[in-house]
């Protein structure tokens, strides 16, 4: 079978149009949603994805407040600046890019960041609020794998899942997020990692299988059935010496082989990445709303 291409730029590029319904209906009622990036030090990677999210911002009407401390900023600085954020009334949502230069704590970080403003979805109270099936800011990239399974006509109920990875980031938020009693999930899931054996063995049993395990060629064809749908999270940089940047980026599947025998896949790049932008806007833009509606009296004393 050749697999039919899940287009993450266009279905990224639908939800960026819905969202600019929804920004232009929060200005009118006065509130212009705010996200906060901080970037600490000079990671080429991590500023290229800044700039594309600062980039994904303007086009929806996001207003971004851009902050940056070199990689020598101590803890207490980056404590402060994140306290400073979660004081700031026009910051809707608070993104501290990761990973953090060495010697950074990152749990007391996201731990200090106001779990209202959390648009990564990465404090403990929001992951908790999350595996308990609550409302709550889902991690953007898990929640970017789920929309482009829906939007691509994939009804997840009942289905073998099988993710390889368990990152705080994916895997973990990931599985629990597929096993939810909801309209989105309710799926079968199966967790592998670096410590399962017979991954083959795993894969060829799943309906979709997510690599998310951060290794080019995790998943090849002999490990899959036929007609299985595959998503790709992994966003790996090769040495590419025809490229200007000197790189390309490849997933964690064999994309040319894999494409052959799966009845739908994710290419990389196009595939989960854009995604991943487009619900981190989205979660900004809830968090604009939660706002709006306390000012409109939500939370005010009942008369
Ligand atoms: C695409 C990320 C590892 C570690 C920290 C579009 C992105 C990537 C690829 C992007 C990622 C990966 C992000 C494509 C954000 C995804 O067209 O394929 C967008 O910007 N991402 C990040 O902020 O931190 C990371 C991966």
């Amino acid at each position: 079978m050749a697999a039919a291409i899940i287009d993450g730029r266009r279905i990224a590029e639908e939800i960026r149009g819905e969202l600019k319904e929804s920004v232009r209906a929060l200005k009118a009622q006065g509130v212009t949603p705010g996200l906060a990036v901080v970037l600490v030090g000079d990671d080429p990677a991590s500023r290229s994805y800044v700039a594309g999210k600062e980039k994904a911002c303007a086009e929806v009407g996001i207003h971004s407040f851009d902050n940056r401390l070199p990689a020598s900023a101590t803890q207490e600085e980056l404590m402060g600046l994140v306290r400073k954020l979660n004081g700031d009334d026009r910051v809707h949502g608070i993104l501290v890019q990761l990973p953090l230069p060495r010697g950074l704590n990152e749990a007391e970080v996201l731990l200090a960041i106001d779990p209202d403003k959390d648009v990564d979805g990465f404090h403990p109270i929001n992951a908790g609020r999350m595996m308990l099936g609550q409302k709550a800011f889902l991690p953007c990239t898990p929640h970017g794998v789920l929309q482009l399974l829906r939007r691509s006509g994939v009804r997840l109920s009942g289905l073998h899942v099988v993710v390889i990875g368990r990152s705080n980031i994916v895997g973990k938020p990931l599985a629990n997020m597929l096993i939810q009693k909801s309209e989105l999930a309710n799926a079968t899931v199966t967790v592998c990692h670096t410590g399962t054996r017979d991954l083959a063995g795993f894969t060829r049993q799943a309906d979709v299988v997510v690599a998310a395990a951060g290794r080019p060629n995790t998943l090849t064809a002999d490990m899959i059935r036929e007609g299985a749908v595959v998503i790709d999270v992994g966003v790996n940089r090769v040495e590419d010496a025809t490229k200007k940047s000197g790189f390309r980026l490849v997933g964690d599947v064999d994309f040319q082989r894999v494409s052959e025998k799966a009845s739908m896949i994710t290419p990389v790049p196009g595939g989960v990445g854009p995604m991943t932008i487009a619900m981190l806007l989205y979660n900004t833009v809830e968090a604009a709303k939660t706002r709006c509606r306390a000012m409109r009296g939500g939370e005010g004393v009942a008369p």
